[in-house]
């Protein structure tokens, strides 16, 4: 069986884990639960990234040694994982000596072959990315991320970087699956095609970081560093015999080694480290698979915008396997997708409440506890075609997920899955067997029974690698042991049938208790986020301190706006799409607009008496992007758009005299 290899980005450790890090992470664990099942030697791996500026910075911030900080922050990301119930094989920390002498030994193999200069880098460095960025970069980043950019001019060693460009080349055409999805993997080629510069790979200015073999005065760049962990966890660099993890895991010929990462570090993982690797004379990986953002209403989550969610409090209230069905379900691997509470319940509602967890009660709590002793009947009888046709949709929901969990994407496999569940569903509602019991027509109540506890059986192990503890749960009320996989061992189902006639099975308590419309409301107000008229009033005594902390704020200001508070508004320059009139409202139009944003944001603007809806089209106009989106009339309003009026003109929406990319921040 195939050695599987797949890692998470290790993160920085400057931040405490969000739902981001969660998205990775539990994605990966499902990839490697999944491949366990059907019997493959299996290695997970993820961990944190301890070094480098950033991490110095943050260490310096908060007064205390930076060893002493990394080992603060580590910690709250392994039990997040682990809370969520992620089963790595390895937590790797970039501050073990494990790490820290094999990086040295990749370092020295490169600088033995000569792809290693001394030289000095002058140019522009971006802390908040930890990467070295040229003038057209610096001018694309977001005033933030800028505001932390340095001019570093220093003393450096360089990797030879533009002597791989035909190598890559070469490498990417032999391996056509490297980076995943495909329009990236593009993306990368003609990066690549454009010509590479020599890499930076050391720093002087900082001590937070692994000292260069032989030049003590140098730290390395973090990237290679922290890319390297890869192979470090596995105790390579090696040579053949010394360190069989990175014999079987790596270097075999048949080893699939997967990096999951999120699409803002596609670039290191699929040019830097395969180019190192080349160097070096070392394998690179199989793949790099790259997803989208969780966003919170459409945006990054980051501290900065005070839209960082942890995943702790989700854990708690929904469980972990809820949240991790929810992470898999909700976003297109990929793909950028919005994370919602309210469609936390809403799926948990519709598709494990009513969708598997009732067709599990109707049938064991039900059907087989009330006609059939509980046990497991004997399939007998002619098969009707609907008992064909649900067989059909077993098999074909095991082979959909299969393959999409093979090629990880896994809202795929969990829509083949849902397919046996609705296909199920819609069984017990055709073949009724409420009505063969009173009808006494056993033989024909026990196949059907039988096909849906078989059926069930199939589900317990498809989404056993989403929903681990629901998975045992479900096998406990059908009377079977639980999963144990064995390398060399296929669990995945195939053979209808299987399920044995006699089992007792064991009603329980719902494997997905309802959430019923107070329940709702509890869980929306332990998250903050009650409709305003349900949060509790302010009293007049808090309403005139907030009143007196404002005047005072502004009275420091000087009747100044401080530029940090200006920057904290995000003006950007959006093009009308569509636009239409909102019905029972003589004011609003419904705009549709692009902001260089994956898909269009809808914006609600009260200037339908200024405008015929149809000229608005076309128009590029300026929006306030990052106000927090709202209602206005039932629909969803997520920006601004700019106008002034004067009594002579009437109102006129804010526009260009040149054709601006749509995106582009006002500043
Ligand atoms: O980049 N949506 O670490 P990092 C989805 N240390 N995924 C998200 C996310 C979001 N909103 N936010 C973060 C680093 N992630 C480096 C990596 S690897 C050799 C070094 C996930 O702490 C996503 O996987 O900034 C992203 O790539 C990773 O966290 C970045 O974590």
């Amino acid at each position: 069986m195939r050695p599987f290899y797949i890692t998470t980005p290790i993160y920085y450790v400057n931040d405490k884990p969000h739902i981001g890090h969660a998205y990775t992470t539990v994605a990966v664990d499902v990839f490697a639960r999944y491949q366990r099942l059907r019997g493959h030697a299996v290695r997970f791996l993820t961990g944190t990234d301890e070094h480098g500026q950033k991490i110095e910075e943050s260490a310096q911030a908060k007064g205390i040694e930076p060893k002493a900080f990394v080992d603060q922050m580590s910690a709250p990301f392994k039990e997040a994982f682990e809370q969520l119930g992620c089963a790595f094989d390895d937590y790797i920390r970039t501050t073990e000596e494990r790490h820290e002498t094999r990086v040295q030994r990749l370092w020295e193999t490169i600088a033995k072959k000569g792809d290693i200069y001394l030289g000095a880098y002058e140019g522009w460095y971006s802390v908040a990315d930890e990467a070295f960025i040229t003038e057209k970069e610096l001018e694309e980043l977001d005033p933030v991320t800028k505001s932390k950019v340095q001019r570093v001019s220093e003393p450096s060693y360089f990797f030879k970087l533009s002597e791989y460009g035909d190598a890559l080349l070469k490498f990417y055409d032999e391996n056509p699956d490297f980076v995943q999805p495909a329009g990236r993997f593009n993306e990368v080629k003609s990066f690549v095609k454009q010509g590479l510069k020599d890499l930076s790979v050391s720093r002087t200015s900082f001590k937070w970081g692994i000292p260069v073999p032989g030049d003590d005065e140098h730290v390395m760049y973090v990237w290679f560093d922290a890319l390297s962990n890869y192979m470090t966890a596995l105790g390579g660099p090696a040579e053949a015999g010394e360190a069989p993890l990175y014999d079987q895991f790596w270097n075999a010929d048949d080893a699939r080694v997967v990096h999951v990462v999120g699409k803002d570090i596609l670039r290191f993982h699929a040019i830097f480290w395969p180019a190192f690797l080349l160097a070096a004379g070392l394998k690179p990986p199989s793949q790099v698979w790259a997803h989208g953002w969780l966003t919170i209403n459409g945006e990054k989550m980051s501290k900065r915008l005070g839209n960082f969610i942890p995943p702790g409090p989700l854990v708690d209230n929904f469980g972990a396997d809820v949240v991790r069905y929810y992470l898999c379900r909700e976003v297109a691997f990929g793909q950028d997708g919005d994370f919602s509470h309210r469609n936390v319940i809403a799926r948990y509602s519709g598709e494990l409440a009513n969708g598997l967890g009732n067709l599990l009660h109707r049938m064991i709590a039900s059907i087989v506890k009330k006609n059939l002793g509980g046990v497991v009947p004997e399939p007998a009888g002619p098969v009707l075609p609907e008992d064909e046709t649900l067989i059909a949709a077993a098999e074909k929901a095991a082979a959909g997920a299969a393959e999409h969990l093979d090629t990880l994407t896994p809202h795929r496999a969990l829509d083949s899955i849902w397919e046996l569940v609705g296909a199920a569903n819609t069984y017990v509602d055709q073949t009724a067997p409420w009505a063969l019991a009173k009808k006494g027509d056993t033989e024909r109540l026990g196949r059907v029974a039988y096909n849906v506890l078989e059926a069930l059986r199939w589900l317990s192990v498809m989404i056993a690698p989403f929903m681990p503890e629901k998975a045992a749960g479900l096998r406990t009320q059908l009377g079977i042991e639980g999963l144990s996989p064995r390398e060399g061992d296929d669990l995945w189902p195939s053979t209808w049938g299987e399920l044995s006639a006699g089992t007792q099975t064991q009603p329980g308590n719902p494997l997905f208790p309802r959430i019923d419309e107070k329940a709702e409301k509890a869980l929306l107000a332990k998250f903050g986020l009650v409709e305003a008229e349900e949060a509790p009033k302010k009293s007049k005594k808090q309403r005139k301190e907030e009143e007196k902390a404002k005047a005072k704020a502004a009275e420091e200001a000087g009747g100044y706006l401080a530029f940090d508070d200006f920057l904290k508004v995000e003006l950007k320059i959006g093009l009308i799409k569509a636009a239409e009139a909102v019905e029972k409202s003589d004011k609003l139009v419904k705009l549709s607009i692009d902001l260089g944003e994956e898909a269009p944001r809808q914006v609600m603007a009260g200037i339908r008496k200024h405008y015929d809806p149809a000229d608005l089209v076309g128009k590029r106009v300026t929006v306030v992007a990052n106000l927090k989106p709202r209602k206005i009339m039932g629909e969803l309003s997520q920006g601004m758009v700019l106008a002034a009026s004067d009594d002579e003109h009437g109102l006129s929406v804010l526009t260009l005299d040149k054709d601006i990319a749509p995106g582009t921040r006002v500043s």
